[in-house]
């Protein structure tokens, strides 16, 4: 009885064959588990699946032998870390070039970037992280590619306004729905254990030196996801400045400065939370062990008079200044 295998199902298997890491492995297996239509003759591949899954998940076929270097694997620094993705040539070694001190390679070729290049951005006080990637194309990506994408905080999709911006978008879109890397898809957003795989996006519209009449305007009408667009170009600079403004608030963080009892704040090393964080969590991000014995905070900010006394389930907003006092 023929399988009749479905495109879904032949996405994942794809995603599976480009996994490197065990645990991407066992996403890839599940998602073909669940798009696998239920009939006779899936039966055996199906229970070979099964099996497959069952022997990762007990880690029986990870090599032990042997150093492995994962390319891939960019470690975090700064206050998040955004991670492009884009068509060749579209222009994200520029972007990064343009915006950091990395040494990227911008080249008038398609793959001329073959390993993530990471770079910092400064925001006033803080600093960014921005990597720079190999392109995707419909049929490719570099096996291991999408453990980048999988670590980081946010995604920049990035659109050459001077190409064809449907065939960019549906091949980013494919990319990311096809692993479950994008919030808001159809596509699982947690796995097996509940964490959660989806992650946001945001499109940088770049090459608007050169763009096609109405490019930007096709692509947001193109577009069903809520995505922010920022149109800049690497060749005049136009909008790039005001890129690391918008990659801050994206990341949905504030930045909070600690002062020593009796002593001036430092206003040079802020801490990063996300929005929503409470004096509490300021107070285990500062010393974990100590942070029960928080008694109060005094505070000097966003709608508080200065030095106010606080209490531990307070908001903090983005450039509060906390004293912490423990017991
Ligand atoms: N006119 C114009 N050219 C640009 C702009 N950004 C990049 N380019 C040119 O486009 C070409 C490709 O730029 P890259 O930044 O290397 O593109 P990429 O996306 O990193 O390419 P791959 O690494 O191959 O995926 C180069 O010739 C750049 O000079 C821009 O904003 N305007
Ligand atoms: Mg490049």
């Amino acid at each position: 009885m023929p399988a009749n295998l479905t495109p879904e199902y032949f996405k994942a298997e794809k995603w599976f064959r480009s996994a490197t890491s065990n645990d991407e492995k066992i996403m890839a297996l599940e998602q073909m588990l669940r798009v696998m239509p239920k009939h006779k003759g899936t039966d055996h591949l199906r229970a070979d699946l099964r099996k497959k899954l069952s022997k990762l998940k007990e880690g029986g076929t990870q090599k032990k032998a042997g150093k492995h270097v994962d390319i891939f694997h960019v470690p975090r620094s700064g206050a998040g870390q955004i991670v492009l993705l884009g068509s060749p040539n579209c222009g994200k070694s520029s972007i990064v070039g343009g915006l950091t001190n990395a040494k990227v390679h911008v080249a008038d070729f398609p793959f001329a970037s073959g390993a993530p290049v990471p770079g910092m951005v400064q925001f006033e006080d803080i600093k960014i992280e921005l990597v720079d990637m190999p392109p995707i194309t419909a049929d490719y990506s570099a096996p291991g590619q999408v453990g980048t994408y999988r670590n980081c905080d946010l995604i920049a999709i990035v659109i050459d306004l001077s190409a064809n911006v449907e065939e960019q978008l549906l091949i980013c879109l494919d990319f990311l729905e096809s692993r479950s890397l994008l919030l808001g898809s159809e596509t699982p957003e947690h796995d097996s254990q509940g964490n959660v795989l989806g992650k946001k996006a945001f499109c940088i519209c770049t090459k608007s030196d050169i763009a096609k009449p109405g490019a930007l305007e096709n692509l947001k009408k193109l577009c069903t996801y809520p995505f922010e667009f920022f149109e800049v170009s690497a060749a005049t600079d136009d909008g790039l400045e005001g890129l690391s403004e918008k990659l801050f608030r994206l990341l949905g963080i504030i930045r909070i400065y600690s002062k020593p009892p009796g002593k001036p704040a430092d206003m040079t090393d802020p801490f990063t939370l996300p929005v929503g964080s409470t004096v509490m969590d300021l107070a285990t991000t500062v010393h974990r062990q100590l942070a029960e014995k928080l008694k109060f905070a005094r505070i000097w900010g966003t709608g508080v008079y200065d030095g106010q006394n606080t209490q531990r389930n307070h908001v903090l907003n983005d450039k509060d200044v906390i004293e912490l006092h423990f017991s």
